[in-house]
């Protein structure tokens, strides 16, 4: 199985040139070193900041999020510190929205550019807790800020090979494959994939180039950020995809 490529964190141009342009996957080490975050996050911080605070907590089943091709990704709010006391699923949240003060701990990642559209999201949840397999549309700088996560990549040319959901479902952009237990009586074409697969490390930033499909799985108590970004034309693709969403009650 081939691997991701590891390097110290480049210069930005560096980034542009390498992997930016090409969409090449890439962990950056040592990445989050001037990151608040980085010093400050951890379950007690959450807990005696915002425990108070309803946040929005995705289904598990047996430690995978729920989804349902009918229903899409069902989500409770939950007091963050009840979350932490006893977790049962996966906090999920667009962090401009429901947690703005985390703002404060997460400079923008140099690597992007300024300008055009974009989101953070966070995630956290116990070890052991999954997410599926799906691809978005925008560019992905995602940070593991705490504990480490099993991530599996597939190129978006691998697209035939992982039997998306149709286009009017509710997770349009999911595959029906779990890549940790495949079904390939099912799902035949599966076998054609190439993925690439990575542990990663509290410290390091992954870029996730656009379209990329990935799973993920957290090995500890894990919290990950996404920067999300598009430009240009794909800002606007973005916008509308997100308005598709919203009308659609599409969300994850
Ligand atoms: O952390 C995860 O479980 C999933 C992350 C993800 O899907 C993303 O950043 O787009």
């Amino acid at each position: 199985m081939k691997v991701v490529e590891r390097i110290p964190a480049p210069t930005r141009s560096e980034f542009e040139q390498r992997w930016l342009k090409r969409k090449s996957p890439v962990v950056m080490t040592g990445a989050l070193e001037d990151w608040p975050a980085r010093r400050l996050w951890s379950a007690e911080y959450f807990r005696e900041k915002f425990g108070d605070r309803l946040l929005p907590v995705a289904h598990t089943d047996e430690q995978r999020l729920r989804h349902d091709p009918a229903s899409g990704i069902p989500y409770r709010p939950m007091k963050l510190g009840e979350y932490l006391d006893r977790p049962d699923g996966y906090s999920i949240f667009i962090i401009e929205d429901a947690l703005p003060e985390l703002l404060r701990d997460l400079p923008r990642p140099a690597w992007c550019p300024e300008r055009g559209w974009s989101m953070r999201k966070l995630w956290l949840s116990p070890g052991g807790t999954g997410s599926p397999l799906h691809q978005d549309l925008t560019e992905n700088l995602y940070a593991q800020v705490v504990g480490r996560k099993q991530i599996t990549l597939f190129p978006p040319g691998d697209g035939r090979y992982l039997y998306r959901y149709p286009l009017l479902s509710k997770l349009p952009n999911f595959s029906r494959v779990d890549v940790e237990a495949p079904d390939h009586a099912r799902f035949p074409r599966f076998r054609r994939a190439q993925p690439l697969t990575l542990v990663l490390e509290p410290g390091e930033l992954l870029y996730l180039p656009r379209l990329w499909w990935h799973q993920m799985r957290s090995l500890d108590f894990s919290v990950s950020t996404s920067y999300w970004w598009a430009t240009g034309a794909v800002q606007v693709a973005v916008k509308a995809a997100i308005l598709y969403k919203k009308l659609r009650a599409l969300r994850y």
